[in-house]
């Protein structure tokens, strides 16, 4: 069984999977590596903190030594490469963090790898794996009647988020080629869940629809996405690992393609339904226009624009269904009820969020995109 050292584990996807992949294999030990920048948040962990298994570290991945000196200690055969800057928005409005992060923190954990594992020769070579967690938007923008992105789609990142983990897949896969380090990519579509932060669009949503803030929608609200509940992509990278090829590239997806506007809608709904079935939720949240007889929907605002937005991407995962049987257990449906179903129940941990220094960005974020419409 490997013994993992999970970079950005304290992160949405990072802390899904540490979940996920303690409950699902017993005799394994996880290393969890994170900087704990604003969307690093040890409350992410709190469940698995008292198992015997599990090992927190508080530190940056571009610090040189330091992911070498965990692999060393902790006799570690197995990264799962999740840490990153992640935020479009962000990386439009201050692109050097992601450059940093995504590119020379990449770099990093993969010349700790090449040394302790390589050049050391502390673990036999068939037991090694370094796998990076990337993302559907290095392939770029696809027209609504284009077929969905495949592992041979040429690369065309169009943000600085998305030119940095292209340029961290490139490096992944010259480590393999040059060095012969053993390595997988993942290449996955937008996920959604427990644990999100809600800069990101779907907790964004339930967490403005209950405290009754507009929901901005950027440009028209027709840009698409292809949706994949989180614990599917943990699921995802556990086949990988246990029956992906060294050397290849998996695309992760949840062929659950919609409309921004239909998501908007969605989740106005699950809120609305939630709240009109339960008076103690409308006692919980009477800014919430279902708390009043209202409609979630009429918070609804267009705003400008995102620069740059692209217009849809979707995913073909049949390469890793192919080769691993995987396929997501959840659809859009059973992933969003659950989903709003967790934020009703965790309120504690996005309050402490929204009334922590994070309220100061997104308002500035969010004063400075004019009304459209
Ligand atoms: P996130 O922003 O929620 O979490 C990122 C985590 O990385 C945080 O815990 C943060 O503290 C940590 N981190 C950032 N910089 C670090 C550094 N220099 N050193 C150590 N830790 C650092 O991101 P996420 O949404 O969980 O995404 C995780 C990974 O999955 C990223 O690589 C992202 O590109 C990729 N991905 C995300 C999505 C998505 O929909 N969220 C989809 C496909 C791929
Ligand atoms: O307030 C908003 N209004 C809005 O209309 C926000 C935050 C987003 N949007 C739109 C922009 C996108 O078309 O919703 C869509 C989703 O936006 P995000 O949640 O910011 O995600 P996206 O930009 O698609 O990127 C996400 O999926 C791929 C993750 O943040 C990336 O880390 C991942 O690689």
């Amino acid at each position: 069984m490997p013994d993992l050292l999970v970079t950005g584990g304290a992160g949405f996807i990072g802390a899904n999977f540490v979940h996920y992949w303690l409950r699902e294999h017993h005799a394994s030990r996880v290393v969890v590596l994170d900087a704990l920048t604003y969307a690093g948040n040890l409350a992410n962990l709190d469940a698995v903190r008292g198992d015997a298994r599990f090992t927190f570290v508080h530190g940056d991945i571009c610090t040189e030594g330091l992911a070498a000196g965990l692999l060393r200690d902790h006799a570690l055969d197995t990264i799962v490469h999740f840490a990153a800057e992640s935020h479009v928005d962000r990386s439009i409005l201050g692109p050097d963090a992601f450059l940093r992060a995504n590119i020379t923190g990449t770099h990093e954990l993969l010349k700790a790898a090449r040394q302790v594992w390589l050049d050391e020769g502390r673990m036999p070579v068939e037991r090694v794996r370094f796998h990076h967690v990337s993302t559907d938007e290095v392939y770029g923008s696809l027209g609504f009647d284009d077929p969905p992105f495949t592992e041979t789609t040429p690369y065309a990142p169009n943000s600085p988020y998305s030119a940095s983990k292209a340029a961290s897949d490139h490096l992944v896969r010259a480590y393999h080629h040059t060095y012969g380090l053993p390595v997988t990519t993942s290449n996955c579509s937008n996920n959604y869940g427990p644990w999100h932060f809600p800069e990101k669009l779907i907790p964004l949503l339930i967490v403005n629809v209950l405290d009754g803030r507009t929901i901005p929608v950027y440009g028209d609200g027709r840009n698409v996405r292809d949706w994949l509940y989180v614990e599917d992509h943990a699921r995802a990278i556990d086949a990988i690992l246990g029956r992906g090829r060294v050397g290849e590239v998996y695309n992760v997806g949840g062929r659950a393609e919609a409309a921004n506007i239909d998501i908007v809608r969605r989740v106005c709904a699950l809120v609305d339904d939630r709240l009109r079935a339960d008076a103690a939720l409308r006692a919980r949240f009477p800014q919430s226009p279902a708390a009043t007889g209202g409609d979630a929907t009429s918070l609804i605002t267009f705003v400008a624009d995102r620069p740059g937005h692209d217009r849809r991407y979707a995913i073909a995962p049949d390469k890793l269904a192919a080769e691993t049987g995987w396929a997501p257990r959840e659809t859009l449906a059973t992933g969003l009820a659950r989903t709003v179903d967790w934020y009703l129940a965790q309120e504690p941990w996005w309050r402490g969020i929204m009334d922590g220094s994070y309220r100061d960005w997104i308002t500035t974020h969010y004063a400075t995109r004019e009304r459209v419409g």
